[in-house]
């Protein structure tokens, strides 16, 4: 029976054994995202008051520059990272290629690849709803002692050693699995310490709640416009709840918790959907199936996709299990 007042720290020293390369070198990974988030946190609660303190982009009392809070947030995770001495390669959103992390020594010694969203929906800042940081963290497999390549980047979902996210909402929450369940940790902001909130998460495996761009309706694929007239018109006088907050952490947090299915599915003014398979996708559809939910391009499980480039798009179908199944059985009547 796990304790409702355990902290992350606290958590992640008690599990270390459960992870299969038991060097404590993962938690201290995950130790290291939690300090940056927490950093971060603290600059995004702040960004209501830009017209008081100076826009972003704009020069602050002090005449130093006022950092966008995407470009804030990457710098800080990445300085976190590198300053930990565990990775060995960084790749973000926010920079065209990966960053290779030689290690103080030099040595290239590093086991982790770390690749992150550092600030997803961060359109939503300016009109404060809530965004998101995703991280998903593989093995190296160059070996140790050279330089990483990019192939330790493009690796598929299922080598994933851990990923998770955080959600700067109305509270802010730390969710992340190591292939062991996923739990979810809540910060108090008084004390700066987060703590376990929601143990051993799980998708309902069924859900009333659809989650799409609609405006994007006519350009969708026929199997998709046909799944949503499903979620529209089924059991006659019993239609889903539409819910999209157009921040894929919030709405996928809110699905897991309540039940429900997100989607960004191709279309023709973007023929392979928006969202990133690397940062975005991978990392959500290995939380998603570690809570019992499912992850689909629309046809095939988003973790057996074998990337071919940092950052790639691919069609997004992620939620509670049945309702995954019942759109890839439209996509498939359709093709
Ligand atoms: P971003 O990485 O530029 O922030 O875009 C990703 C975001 C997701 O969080 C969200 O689900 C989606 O884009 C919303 O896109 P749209 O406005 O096209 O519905
Ligand atoms: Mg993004």
């Amino acid at each position: 029976m796990k304790k409702t007042n355990q902290t992350l720290g606290e958590f992640i020293i008690e599990n270390q054994e459960s992870f299969k390369y038991t060097s404590g070198e993962l938690s201290r990974l995950i130790n290291s995202i939690r300090l940056a988030a927490k950093v971060v946190n603290h600059e995004v609660n702040k960004a209501g008051l830009v017209d008081i303190v100076g826009d972003y982009g704009s020069q602050n009392i002090q005449g130093e520059d006022q950092k966008k809070l995407d470009v804030y947030a990457n710098e800080t995770f990445i300085q976190t990272l590198i300053n930990r001495e565990i990775v060995c390669g960084i790749a973000s959103e926010e920079n065209d290629s990966f960053i290779t992390v030689h290690g103080n020594n030099k040595d290239h010694k590093n086991k982790y690849v770390v690749l992150m969203d550092p600030l997803d929906g961060s359109s939503n800042i300016d009109v404060n709803v809530s965004v998101g940081t995703i991280f998903s963290i593989y093995r190296r497999i160059t070996p140790t002692g050279q330089p990483v390549e990019m192939e330790d980047f493009l690796q598929p979902g299922n080598q994933q050693v851990a990923a998770g996210y955080i959600i700067y909402g109305t509270s802010t929450m730390l969710v992340y699995t190591t292939g062991h369940g996923v739990n979810g940790f809540t910060l108090n902001p008084a004390i700066g310490t987060y703590y376990l909130s929601h143990p051993d998460m799980k998708f309902p495996d069924d859900g009333n709640i659809y989650s799409i761009n609609e405006g994007n309706y006519i350009h969708f694929p026929q199997g998709v416009k046909d799944y949503i007239k499903y979620c529209q018109e089924q059991r006659d006088n019993d239609p889903y709840t539409s819910r999209y907050i157009g921040s894929l952490v919030s709405d996928f947090h809110r699905n897991m918790i309540k039940g429900g299915i997100y989607m960004y599915p191709k279309s023709s003014s973007a023929e392979k959907g928006k969202l990133r398979l690397l940062y975005e996708c991978n990392p959500m559809a290995f939380i998603a199936e570690q809570a019992n939910g499912k992850a689909s391009d629309g046809f095939q499980r988003i973790l057996d996709i074998q990337p071919t480039e940092l950052h790639e798009r691919v069609p997004f179908f992620c939620g509670s299990n049945k309702m995954v199944e019942k759109a890839e059985d439209f996509m498939k009547a359709a093709h």
